[in-house]
């Protein structure tokens, strides 16, 4: 109870904070000295355990901190830093802040450090008007303690959350809507914490749906049945498209902080188990596919990946279905480690554990299905695993950043199949060759580099019946930039792009309107894509025809609220991409 509403209240100050920080980044370019700007916009996000009761350490030889200060700083810790820095403090895609570096360093030292920045990316919090002096003093006291932490959250935890709304036997036994369900949308409306079910012949906003806080990705289950979703605070809502009116038939909080969800594809397993990924605690969860049952968790704190140094809090990023077996991949991202987990036998579980790269983040399969490729962002790597071998194939280096999303294959003209990323810090889109066994020279290498508007990009997208791949540049700190798209003709990749102003084609008004993940019908001849402004203001989605590349229409509806990722039922299901 308490939990529920304290964590309503950190919600809206998580929210407006985010606003704060964005509104900080846009006016203050240095904001975080030594990080791009695009990954401030990226990562810096507020983490949704502020509100969670933790014991207050008392570290020898730190300066005194009242319980209030602590709670105040605890609080400011999870709103700006953990994101990077790491829940404990450990260093995550940020320096590691814990005692034995920051008890040396002294209370004066630290709330310099901490008012005016450093070149090696502590930000300038004081000077930028963020932090208060007296905010920066209690920062400067609470880094000296050993980091408070969150509480685990285990089987009974999850027990206690789940609630099946609508029992298998109760739900219908055939589809009673008249929807044409594989070209279905399910859109994140990002700080409304809701999806919105939009119909992709009439474009028609069918339903809204009530999910997690911060709702981050939709995936479907192998039948394009039930449709899962999952939001920042680890809640997994289970949705039935087959009823009059698609809604929640089962949910669940499986951690307290998490951003995948995917189900069992494999033959004879279709619909069978769902798997959900927490950031914190770090672990997964393997749950009925049906009902959402908890039935097996597994932590993944363990060693890095080189070093072989301790982790305690390795965050469990994408997870994709392997369709060829009996697997889930599950990218575990500090230790670098992809995890090939087995859910045939959940008693006697076997997981094949593959040493990678650290930092990995999100990605896909190749168009074979084999070999599955992800991206090791802060590495600048592309690790390939051979999912029929259960071995690792390559580690690729490509640009800065990769941020593929489930990336884009298709065949080029000279090089063969090919699967691409687009790049957070830099302009580049890197075309990795896939083919081992016709192009066997080219198999998991950069076969071309193309040079796109910019960097700041997130997501990169083709589909086997079209000729173009769109790359976007959603977190790039020029709005010309950041609210248009680019597209490349795979045919002719050497005519570079053509930008088509997606922000100026939404005619939204005022608003960040950045473009973002571009997304197809089931057909493969429309590409649609967010143009995200803040909750206040009006956002839209805007379709383009894929052949001529033109304008189709523009959804614009008070009720989408910042919309951002959107998932083709039949696309998602599939694996079409
Ligand atoms: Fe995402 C996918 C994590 C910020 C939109 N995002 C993912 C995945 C992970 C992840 C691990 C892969 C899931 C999978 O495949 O199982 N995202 C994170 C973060 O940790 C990060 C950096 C910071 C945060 O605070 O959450 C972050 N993500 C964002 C955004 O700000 C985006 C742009 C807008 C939003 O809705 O929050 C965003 N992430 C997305 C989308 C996908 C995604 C649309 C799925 C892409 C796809 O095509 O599959």
């Amino acid at each position: 109870m308490i939990r529920s509403k304290t964590l309503t209240a950190a919600i809206s100050a998580a929210a407006a904070l985010s606003l704060l920080s964005a509104a900080a980044v846009a006016q203050d370019k240095t904001v975080h000295p030594g990080t791009t700007e695009e990954d401030v916009r990226y990562k810096g996000a507020p983490v949704p355990l502020a509100a969670e009761q933790m014991q207050q350490t008392i570290t020898p030889g730190a300066p005194v901190i009242s319980a209030q200060e602590f709670e105040r700083a605890k609080q400011i810790y999870f709103e700006r830093c953990a994101g990077c820095h790491g829940v404990l403090r450990k260093g995550a895609t940020g320096k590691p802040l814990t005692p034995d570096i920051t008890l040396p360093k002294g209370t004066d030292y630290l709330k310099v450090f901490i008012n005016y920045g450093t070149p090696a990316g502590m930000p300038n919090w004081g000077t930028s008007g963020v932090m208060t002096d007296q905010d920066i003093d209690i920062m400067a006291r609470f880094l000296q303690h050993e980091p408070p932490t969150p509480p685990e959250f285990g089987l009974a935890d999850m027990k206690a959350s789940w609630k099946v709304v609508v029992p298998p036997e109760k739900r219908p036994t055939k589809q009673l809507n008249k929807l044409n369900l594989k070209n279905l949308f399910s859109v994140t409306l990002r700080d409304a914490g809701e999806i919105a079910l939009i119909d992709g012949d009439s474009k028609k906003i069918v339903q809204r749906i009530k999910t997690g806080y911060a709702v981050h990705i939709s995936r479907m289950s192998a039948s394009g049945r039930y449709l899962f979703v999952i939001g920042r605070d680890a809640k997994v809502d289970m949705i039935d498209l087959w009823m009059e009116k698609p809604d929640v038939v089962a949910t669940i909080k499986v951690g307290l902080e998490a951003r995948s969800v995917e189900t069992s594809k494999f033959k004879g397993f279709e619909d069978k188990f769902a798997v959900a990924g927490t950031y914190w605690p770090p672990q997964f969860v393997i749950m009925n596919g049906d009902t959402l049952e908890p039935l097996k968790i597994v932590g993944t704190r363990g060693q890095t990946v080189g070093t072989q140094e301790y982790h305690p809090e390795p965050r469990v990023a994408a997870i994709v279905a392997n369709h060829h077996r009996p697997e889930f991949v599950v990218n575990v991202k500090e230790t670098g480690k992809v995890l090939m987990v087995d859910y045939s036998d959940l008693v006697n579980l076997k997981m094949t554990e593959i040493a990678t790269s650290r930092f990995l983040h999100d990605g896909g399969w190749e168009s074979s299905g084999r070999y599955v490729m992800m991206a090791a962002n802060q590495s600048n790597q592309i690790v390939v695993v051979d999912t029929k071998e259960g071995k690792l194939a390559a580690i690729v280096d490509v640009g800065a950043i990769p941020h593929p999303g489930r990336g884009a294959n298709f065949v080029h003209p000279k090089h063969g199949p090919v699967w691409a990323t687009s790049h957070l810090g830099d302009e580049t889109v890197s075309l990795i060759g896939t083919d081992p066994e016709k192009h066997p020279k080219n198999a998991w290498k950069v076969v071309e580099t193309l040079k796109g508007q910019g960097g700041g990009s997130l997501f990169i997208k083709t589909h086997p019946k079209s000729k173009n791949l769109w790359v976007d540049t959603t977190l790039n700190p020029d709005a010309k930039i950041s609210q248009s798209i680019a597209v490349f003709d795979v045919a002719n990749l050497d005519k570079g792009f053509e930008v088509l102003p997606i922000g100026e084609w939404a005619g939204v008004g005022e608003g960040a309107k950045r473009v973002v993940q571009p997304e197809y019908n089931e057909a493969g001849d429309e590409v649609w894509f967010s143009v995200w402004s803040e909750a206040n203001q009006q956002s839209a989605i805007v379709i383009v025809d894929d052949k001529t590349r033109k304008l189709k229409t523009v959804i614009k509806d008070k009720e989408l609220v910042t919309p951002t990722g959107k998932f083709n039922v039949f696309n998602t299901q599939k694996d079409v991409y």
